[in-house]
């Protein structure tokens, strides 16, 4: 029986391993995920009460009056952010103090009653006006947990309310909205905040690509249940482009330094349908994908991507006292080649300072980064170059891994999962960077290839890996060859290699 390609795929009890495999490499991503990952580049701004106490995390008993940005300027952020190839832009709408940057109907604990704007103040409506005239697309971060709802007086977090039906948007004295559509939800207090929120902020800033759900919750103690089916609902509905992060669509890397693994699936094995509810990755495991993990008894295969998220300081929110500690462009570049150079989208936290801009130094890292990347990569010494290889499906011959086409691709005939491809360069070329990637329309199915560079009359391998995924960047000591060649050593199923590179940095 063929298999359709699809993001998620059942495994049946009586499967047998070279079944499972089959399924696996037929997994792909959903069109926004794979938009989504097709960004590769995407600035967190982590802005808010913190920003003005010196802390990481709030308490959530702040003064609405201590937010007071001298200079507020979204435009500046955008500019910075579009003229350094980054293509989406997140921002914390809410953090854990539950301090909300945009003026909420649901909770007085937010700009309006701060003096910033005279209190008619919207930070997400300036940043994402600001986003739509740079072209960024824009993502929102909702923190499930709040301790402002925890510790102020009448909080609703974990206050024990019985779950009821509900309407959202739940209307409040003053509503001028006039709702497109109404959904019904059975829920209890915290819950039905939550859900009025993200109803205001996917209705009212235009589209919304990314929707963070972070894991964090600095009072775990306290008993609330996330109705993450019902949120994720919402959000399908509401805003039917953006990926979900911690949820069906995109997962967390693991860390918070700015590393992939060296091998990085995006098929994973899952218990339960990941299409519901909150997917249960265990972020921290070194194999989330091997073939000894789809075949230890898991009951579905789905897409699932991973996000790097790393800050460009030692903290998420800004403080003076790091300002001497924004990482250097050296490091930057190390992120890049080990977050979107092992099958990751970079989220790279800048986060403005209080008056509300990038530091200069965070600037101009920005900047420079921006300008290294595309001296990089504006040069492939591949250009002009004749590609060969040991066999090839029609109309997927071996030039198609050259020829900057993301919807071309080499693919060696079913049946074959393994495979030569060889480049003889235009002219001898020094590089040291070797970028490859598979088609993400066909799915991720390379477990093991070498590369080779021809030299003193004889093949040499210069570099190997296991996984490729979207994109695979290899760093290697500057060589000089004329020719190369990939060997596709191991596969799930025939590979299709969309991408092949050669530069240097
Ligand atoms: C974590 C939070 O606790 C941090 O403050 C930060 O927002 C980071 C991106 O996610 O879970």
């Amino acid at each position: 029986m063929t298999i359709q390609p699809s993001w998620v795929i059942p495994i049946a009890p009586d499967d047998p391993s070279e079944r499972i495999l089959e399924k696996a490499a037929h997994v792909i991503p959903t069109p926004r995920q794979r938009a989504w990952q097709e960004l590769e580049l995407s600035a967190f701004v982590h802005f808010g009460v913190n920003t003005f106490t010196d802390l990481e995390w709030g308490t959530g008993l702040e003064n609405p009056a201590i937010f007071n940005p001298s200079d507020l300027d979204a435009r500046h952020w955008c500019r910075v952010l579009k003229e350094a190839g980054f293509r989406q832009v997140v921002l914390t709408a809410k953090h854990h103090d539950g301090f909300c940057l945009w003026p909420s109907r649901y909770t007085e604990f937010s700009v309006k009653n701060s003096p910033w704007r005279g209190g008619k103040g919207d930070v997400l409506r300036e940043l994402s006006q600001a986003a739509a005239e740079f072209g960024l697309k824009l993502g929102i971060y909702l923190s499930p947990a709040d301790l402002h709802e925890i510790e102020a007086p009448g909080g609703r977090y974990g206050n024990a309310s019985p779950a009821e039906e509900s309407v959202i948007p739940t209307p409040v004295s003053g509503d001028r909205r006039t709702p497109q559509q109404h959904f019904t939800f059975t829920v209890d207090d915290y819950n039905r905040y939550y859900l009025n929120q993200l109803y205001e902020l996917l209705t009212e800033y235009g589209p919304v690509h990314e929707v963070w759900f972070d894991g964090a919750n600095p009072k775990p103690g306290i008993p609330e249940t996330y109705n993450y089916e019902d949120w994720f609902r919402l959000v399908r509905a509401l805003a039917p482009e953006a990926v979900i992060f911690n949820g069906p669509d995109v997962r967390w890397v693991g860390n918070e330094d700015g590393f992939a693994r060296q091998t990085e699936w995006s098929v994973l094995p899952f218990q339960g349908d990941p299409q519901l509810g909150s997917r249960q990755v265990d972020a921290l495991s070194r194999d989330l994908g091997s073939r000894e993990r789809l075949l230890a008894g898991a009951d579905y295969l789905a897409w699932s991507p991973a996000e790097v998220d790393v800050s460009i300081r030692p903290g998420w929110f800004y403080h003076t006292d790091e300002d001497e500690r924004v990482k250097d462009l050296e490091k930057l570049m190390e992120i890049y080649l080990a977050s979107v150079g092992r099958n990751g989208l970079l989220l790279l936290n800048i986060p403005p300072d209080r008056r509300g801009r990038f530091h200069e130094m965070d600037g101009q890292r920005v900047q420079e980064f921006g300008v290294e990347l595309r001296r990089i990569f504006q040069r492939d010494f591949t250009h002009g170059g004749q590609a060969h290889a040991s066999d090839s499906l029609p109309g997927c011959g071996p030039e198609r891994a050259i020829d900057g086409n993301p919807e071309t691709f080499w693919q060696p005939p079913p049946g074959q999962t393994g495979g030569e491809w060889t480049l003889d360069l235009a002219r001898p070329a020094t590089f040291n960077l070797v970028l490859l990637g598979e088609s993400l329309s066909i799915g991720q199915r390379v477990e093991s290839f070498a590369v080779d560079a021809w030299q003193d009359g004889a093949w040499r391998e210069i570099a190997s890996g296991t996984t490729i995924g979207y994109k695979r960047i290899l760093h290697l000591k500057p060589l000089q060859a004329r020719s190369v060649r990939l060997r596709i050593l191991q596969s799930r199923l025939n590979p299709a290699i969309r991408t092949f590179g050669l530069y240097q940095r």
